[in-house]
């Protein structure tokens, strides 16, 4: 029988993702039974929200998970956990290896099982062989390379094939949590070849770090390879891992709409503006679906052209928004995609103020606009009417939003 809710007796449909990671869980459709997925980190980077990420999904989806923790207590783990707002819940077990390490007393509990001397080899293997017996859809171990550092990385790998075999008849599946403090290329390179999806952390690192990417490195079930190579990444408190864009620009024609689109995608977006019109840029930051993205507003008048192509610079794609009742603007919508040296990154178009008399209809917009049949186009309007106010941005329908929204970040990794 499969623990996995989802696999088991679920319809394909309601089968829910199992990283909880965006670009993961699209590509990689979670994570199927007796699989054992490693999440390795370079030492300059965290995993462990990878784990707390894909912990939270798993329970919160009704999958029984087993933690096996060596790497600080349970206590601390889940004020963690707590602190990216992933509560725990009944469906969380954890095996507190550590506590015995320090000395402190640990007592089981319906949450918690104990190994009392985490130095001993078949204690802990017993323990966990034990537990999983008992039906788990996942385990995860934070972390594998401390136990290759407590005992010795051959006795890590015999341990982990081991317990795969419990993985594999009982249909669950594993994530190894695992730091590459620098080990013998030759144990590494065994560990990899003994899980059938390798998922690597990195750093992008120039005196300081600035980035974090993740990529994955083998994935055995998948016939084709993803079609990201690496994708950028940030850890938030609370929220957890989510797909990073530093830089999307928002430009069009005055008075289009653009301050109204940041203003509505985003919590805490600020505007520098005057008379309602901005002057200088916005600036707001958006999190939807897995995906954070820092958007970029320019103004749209002529007289502050000279600003353009510094907003532009560094964008890895582009919102262009136009005013559906006004053609004659859109040479000038072009113009702002040259100016901001923006032309040619991905581009979805945002056909604001749909709600207007005279609105072009979506055909007549690719028309007049010459869009090419790949670009996506979506109409946008005003949320509540009778709030337009001609010196404030306007909130636009949340649906259009995530229409839009949705649209362009697909297309950006
Ligand atoms: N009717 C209607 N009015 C809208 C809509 N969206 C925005 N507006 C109004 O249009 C005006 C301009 O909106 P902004 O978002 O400031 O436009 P902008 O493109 O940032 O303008 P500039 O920064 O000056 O180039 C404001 O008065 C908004 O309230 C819409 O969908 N329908
Ligand atoms: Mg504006």
């Amino acid at each position: 029988m499969a623990y996995y809710k989802g696999l088991d007796g679920v319809s394909e449909e309601d089968l829910d993702p199992y990283f909880g990671i965006a670009k993961l869980d699209e590509q990689l459709k979670g994570i199927p039974p007796k699989k054992v997925v490693l999440i390795s980190a370079s030492p300059s980077v965290g995993n462990e929200v990878f784990g707390y990420q894909i912990i939270h999904k798993n329970i919160t989806s009704g999958v029984k998970v087993l933690v096996f923790l060596n790497r600080t207590s349970p206590q601390s783990y889940l004020t963690d956990m707590k602190e990216y707002d992933f509560p725990p819940n009944d469906n969380l077990v954890i095996i507190d290896a550590y506590s015995g390490i320090t000395g402190i007393k640990s007592e089981e509990t319906d949450h918690i099982r104990v190994i009392n001397n985490p130095y001993d080899k078949e204690e802990v293997k017993t323990k966990i062989i034990k537990e999983l017996n008992e039906g788990y859809g996942l385990l995860v171990i934070d972390s594998f390379s401390l136990l290759a550092d407590f005992f010795d990385f051959s006795f890590a790998i015999s341990f982990m094939n081991d317990i795969k075999q419990v993985i594999v008849a009982k249909e669950s599946a594993a994530v190894l949590l695992f730091t590459d403090w620098g080990y013998e290329k030759q144990n590494v390179d065994k560990l990899l070849s003994n899980v059938n999806s390798t998922i690597e952390i990195k750093g992008i690192e120039k005196r300081v770090i600035f980035g974090q990417y993740f990529a994955v490195l083998k994935c055995d079930w998948l016939e084709e390879k993803p079609t990201f190579s690496s994708v950028l990444f940030k850890a938030i408190k609370p929220g957890g891992i989510r797909v990073y864009f530093p830089k999307i620009l928002v430009t069009g024609p005055t008075d289009a709409g653009k301050s109204s689109f940041i203003h509505s995608a985003s919590k805490n977006a600020v505007s520098v503006d005057k008379l309602g019109g901005t002057i200088a840029l916005d600036h707001g930051t958006v999190d939807f679906e897995g995906y954070r993205a820092d958007l970029f507003g320019t103004p749209g008048q002529e007289r502050f052209d000279p600003l353009l192509k510094m907003l532009g610079g560094e964008a890895i794609g582009v919102f262009l928004v136009v005013d559906s009742t006004k053609p004659e603007q859109f040479p000038r919508a072009v113009e702002m995609l040259r100016k901001t040296e923006t032309y040619g990154l991905p581009v979805v178009v945002i056909a604001n103020k749909a709600d207007l008399k005279g609105a072009l209809k979506k055909e007549e917009l690719r028309e007049k606009l010459h869009l090419d049949s790949a670009i996506t186009l979506v109409q946008t309007v005003a949320e509540d009417l009778s709030k337009v106010d001609p010196n404030e941005p306007t909130k636009l329908k949340e649906v259009n939003i995530h229409e839009a929204l949705s649209a362009l970040f697909k297309q950006l990794t």
